[in-house]
């Protein structure tokens, strides 16, 4: 059957799956995939696991008591289906075919711990600051003015509780205009050596090798790429390097990418995607612990693909790596309440950010980084009670 509407949302349950967790074991592996469902956080979630109820995720401080399975369907489209770890785990101990096989590498994935990142534990979240590096729109590239103001604004994402500072010089906003790369250096070098040398934690938001080899001997230690490390020599030099990267997913390229974005379903076409992409830098020499992933939320993804995939977060543990989530001020936040400064979209980007955290999210990328501090120390500081 097709997709349950527009923006390809998976039906709850369909002809397929409605007999239940045994109609998956003559499905092609291929097409499975397990999310962590109902999650759970602070005393509730230590109190599910202890009791055999739930599964920790991803070593961190959410816990799954349900899992929701999907499967695609021959036609398109796809099929969803909820079960409890205690059903899911006694199936597991039954059953030993191929689609068992896949389910059980995913469950796997979804559940070990991940090991340090960039030197962060990645059993807690962290805020990653933006340092935008943009000229004022009166004077050319690299300007003093630009990189003095991008300095100050780092040092104070820092004092207001960022763990890491991310530096970018391109804009990536749809229709942004080029920027050569020899002005993308000449914009995030003199940011990211100052930050580094007071011992800021920097990461480099760049899709192009030279910028990234230029930020790394300035004292950037994380390679953010917006693609992945498809461009030309990303790949080999992120290895060469034993840099942390995060691998974040795009469709198309940020002129034209929101004008017609399309998926089978969406949340499962960017599964597909960062999977292949970790399989990818593992085989060219990177660890999947030194990797992040991100699904790229507004890079050529409309509205319902944006909710669809943020619902559904948790997926991407079973990448095996870490996840990092941008969603600060995004302009999915403008097209549910209509607001169109995207500095009048704070309460939006907290409530996104929050959601990421609750589905065990370790790294979220913000503008905001007192406010993000504070929400997440609350909401955190109310679950251990519970
Ligand atoms: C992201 C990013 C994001 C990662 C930008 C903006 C556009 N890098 N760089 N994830 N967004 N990893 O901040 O609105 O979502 S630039």
């Amino acid at each position: 059957m097709g997709p349950a509407d527009p923006a390809g949302r998976p039906e709850q349950r369909g002809p397929v799956l409605g007999r239940g967790l045994d109609s998956f074991g003559a499905l092609a592996p291929s097409a499975l995939y397990l999310a962590p469902h109902g999650l759970l956080g602070g005393a509730a979630a230590a109190a599910a696991v202890a009791a055999g109820l739930a599964w920790r995720i991803a070593g961190g401080w959410t816990a799954a008591p349900l899992l929701k399975l999907f499967a695609r369907m021959p036609m398109g489209g796809a099929e969803a289906l909820v079960v409890s770890i205690p059903e899911f785990a006694a199936w597991l101990d039954r059953n030993h075919g191929p689609a068992a096989g896949r389910l059980r590498l995913l469950a796997d994935r979804l559940c070990a711990p991940r090991p340090a990142w960039a030197g962060l534990a990645l059993d807690r979240p962290h805020v990653m600051g933006i340092v935008n590096v943009t000229p004022d729109s009166f004077s050319d590239g690299g300007d003093h003015a630009g990189t003095a103001a991008a300095i100050a604004h780092g040092q104070a994402l820092r004092a207001a509780g960022a763990a890491i500072l991310d530096v970018g010089g391109e804009s990536t906003r749809p229709g942004a205009a080029d920027v050569s790369v020899e002005a993308e250096i000449a914009r995030v070098v003199p940011v990211i050596r100052a930050l580094a040398a007071e011992g800021a934690l920097v990461s480099v938001d760049t899709r192009r090798a030279p910028v990234m080899a230029a930020a790394l001997e300035a004292g950037a230690v994380v390679l953010n790429d917006i693609e992945a490390l498809t461009q030309p020599g990303t790949l080999a030099l992120a290895a060469a390097t034993e840099a942390p990267v995060a691998l974040m997913h795009m469709q198309g390229e940020p002129r034209t990418m929101q004008a017609d974005p399309r998926y089978d379903v969406a949340a499962l076409d960017v599964f597909d995607w960062l999977e292949a992409r970790v399989a990818a830098a593992e085989a060219a020499g990177l660890p999947r612990g030194r990797m992040l992933v991100d699904p790229g939320i507004g890079f050529g993804k409309a509205l319902g693909h944006n909710l669809e995939i943020l619902a559904a977060l948790g997926l991407y543990h079973a990448t095996g790596a870490g996840i990092l989530l941008g969603v600060s001020r995004k302009s999915f936040i403008g097209r549910i309440d209509g607001s169109t400064d995207p500095k009048r979209r704070l309460g939006g980007s907290l409530a996104a950010a929050l959601d990421g955290w609750r589905q065990g999210a370790q790294i979220v990328r913000v503008h905001d980084v007192a406010e993000t501090v504070q929400a997440l120390a609350v909401a955190q500081a109310i679950g251990e009670i519970g």
